[in-house]
């Protein structure tokens, strides 16, 4: 193959020295607040993005100025799991270095936005002090591993959480650039003794994300990842993981190249194998991923192209032992089970709603001062789910009145008492920080949904969970294409409208109407809720009655999504 004809990323991982690129020296530019393109690219396996406040830009173009130029920093979080002193931390630096909110991720990290270039090494800084860091929070490597968040409600989950804490250490990338540019650390001169065994010098041909999940919930949406691991228990002991693979969202509007597609579940491995079967899909990915056309380089389409089987015979050989066949086993659905659980311990686990993710405080809301108050009382920790939400998690029965005074005094035990729908909702950032968004989805999910909310309790839907995701363009950050209802950024205030995807995330959704302007939709859904409520089956969920009831047709996996965007499949 030659170099010509990589894709351009190639070339810049090449040239990087292990990701070094030029950073130090566009750090040290203090005639601009941007970084060159190649390290613009780089940056992002260090955890952080170029951006601009997007709502900014027609004023600041109007009187010539260049853009607002700042970073997002995403925070890598390995299960989700935060201390006490870790969340303060990431408090104050929101409040020091960023716009003062914490973004909670459809991945359980955390995102601050609003960086400027001055501050973005001492916020590095910072976040490595709490213990944690950004290396591979983004970039062409594996991102950050999620995993069911409670761990306290078996031993299984104390288990699965260690295994992936244990993936997530193996594959981060062992470059010491990180170390040199934000921390300090010594420089190593010839770059000669410095290996990436597993991700060799062009690191893997795009992102790559892995999540272990603990049935009977699917709370991480394991569908829609690159890798995933179900746990298989007996006796409350995790004996070993069916393996999926071949799940991603992102797709192009109009290239028929891209599409959404769900995993496949490919095998079982025993729990003792579950960093060899991590390390070896990912070097197959490595290995036969595509590294010329970068829009069909995601593993969904390495196992598009070779077929489930195909990867599975390559991993095999990879393995130099088979993968099992795969264990029965059952999701119920892939949202968060709100309020307070208690485990055997004693220890209790409050999980709240966080409207799209972000902690902030508002006039009527102080959510941001509640938590910090909280975190100085807290004696467990904290957990990010897959949801945007978050778990106040092993709070000691002796703490527990202090903490419940807490939730009571901001309002936050009210925090779940909203509908069904909303308690399910998933919205992407988008505008304005998101360089990538065609509409809004974070600050206008909230909105819709106060206008559906009332069809859905005029007919008597508002207890019914339903899960409904949007984000401002086809990328898929809030996994639009796995819920009930999504609604996928068309342009300005447009979305294509989709239904039927499965409760717990196992199926895609298909489109209902495309290019629909947001003041339509509701007169658009209502009839389709007034049918759910009449003509649903015994416990039939929505998303299954959308495809029972001809809304839309029954979908299949992958590469037909765009047939169903053809415009005279439309009504
Ligand atoms: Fe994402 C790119 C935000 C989860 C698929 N995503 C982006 C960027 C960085 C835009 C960019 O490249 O300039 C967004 C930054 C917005 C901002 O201002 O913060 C962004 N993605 C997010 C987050 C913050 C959404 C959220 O509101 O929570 C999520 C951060 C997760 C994390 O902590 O790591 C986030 N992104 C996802 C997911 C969901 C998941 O992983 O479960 C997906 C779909 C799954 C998948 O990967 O297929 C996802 N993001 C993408 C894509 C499409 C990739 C593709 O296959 O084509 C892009 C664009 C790209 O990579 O070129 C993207
Ligand atoms: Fe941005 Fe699109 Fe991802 Fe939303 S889905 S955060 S608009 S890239």
């Amino acid at each position: 193959m030659s170099e010509k004809k990589l894709a351009a990323n190639e070339g810049i991982k090449t040239r990087s020295n292990y990701l070094r690129g030029t950073i130090q020296e566009g750090l040290a530019d203090l005639s601009t607040g941007a970084m060159c393109e190649d390290d613009q690219q780089l940056l992002k396996f260090h955890g952080t993005y170029q951006q601009d406040d997007r709502d900014l830009r027609p004023n600041r173009r109007k009187h010539k100025l260049d853009k607002a130029y700042s970073f997002m920093i995403r925070v890598r979080v390995p299960g989700g799991v935060a201390s006490p002193a870790q969340w303060l931390q990431m408090d104050e630096i929101s409040t020091q270095f960023a716009n003062g909110t914490i973004k909670l991720t459809t991945r359980q990290a955390f995102q601050f936005h609003g960086v400027i270039k001055t501050n973005l090494k001492r916020t590095m800084q910072e976040i490595n002090q709490a213990a944690m860091d950004t290396i591979a929070a983004c970039g062409d490597v594996n991102r950050n591993v999620m995993c069911s968040p409670n761990p306290f409600l078996s031993a299984a989950h104390t288990q699965a959480m260690e295994d992936a804490r244990a993936i997530s250490a193996h594959l981060t990338p062992q470059t010491r650039a990180y170390h040199e540019i934000w921390l300090d650390g010594e420089k190593v001169e010839s770059s000669e003794e410095e290996v990436e065994p597993i991700y060799g010098k062009t690191y893997l041909p795009r992102k790559f994300k892995i999540t272990v999940v603990v049935p009977p919930s699917n709370d991480v949406d394991i569908y829609a990842d690159c890798l995933g691991f179900i746990a298989i228990v007996e006796d409350d002991k995790i004996i070993g993981y069916n393996v999926t693979v071949g799940g991603g969202m992102g797709a192009t509007h109009g290239n028929d190249l891209t599409f959404p597609r769900t995993a496949d579940v490919i095998g079982f491995c025993k729990a003792d194998q579950i960093v060899d079967v991590a390390e070896k899909v990912v070097l197959v990915q490595r290995d036969f991923g595509d590294r010329e056309v970068r829009a069909h380089a995601r593993f969904k389409y390495t196992v598009d192209d070779h077929g489930p089987e195909g990867i599975l015979k390559k991993l095999n050989e990879y393995l130099g032992y088979d993968l099992e066949p795969v264990r029965d086993f059952k999701f119920e659905d892939n949202g968060d089970r709100y309020g307070w659980a208690t485990d055997p311990s004693g220890n209790s686990h409050y999980t709240m709603f966080v409207e799209g993710g972000r902690v902030l405080d508002t006039a009527d809301y102080q959510l941001r001062t509640g938590l910090r108050e909280i975190a100085k009382i807290h004696d467990g920790d904290f957990r990010l789910t897959g949801n945007q939400n978050l778990i106040i998690a092993n709070i000691s029965a002796v703490n527990r009145p202090a903490v419940e005074k807490l939730l009571d005094g901001y309002g936050i035990s009210k925090s779940h008492l909203r509908s069904g729908l909303r308690l399910n909702n998933l919205a992407c950032v988008a505008l304005p920080t998101c360089a990538l968004s065609l509409a809004e989805a974070e600050r206008f999910l909230p909105v819709l949904l106060t206008e559906l909310e009332e069809s859905i309790e005029a007919h008597g839907l508002r207890h019914d969970a339903i899960t409904i995701r949007m984000t401002g363009c086809p990328n898929g950050c809030a996994r639009p294409y796995i819920a009930e209802l999504g609604f996928v950024g068309k342009g300005p205030g447009r979305y294509n409208v989709l239904l039927g995807g499965g409760f717990h995330g196992q199926r895609l959704s298909k489109l209902f109407r495309s290019d629909v302007p947001a003041e339509k939709i509701k007169d658009l859904l209502d009839p389709v809720f007034a049918s759910y409520a009449k003509e649903r089956e015994e416990g039939e969920r929505f998303g299954d009655f959308c495809i029972r009831s001809g809304l839309v047709a029954q979908t299949t996996n992958g590469a037909d999504f765009h047939a169903n965007l053809k415009p005279e499949a439309l009504a």
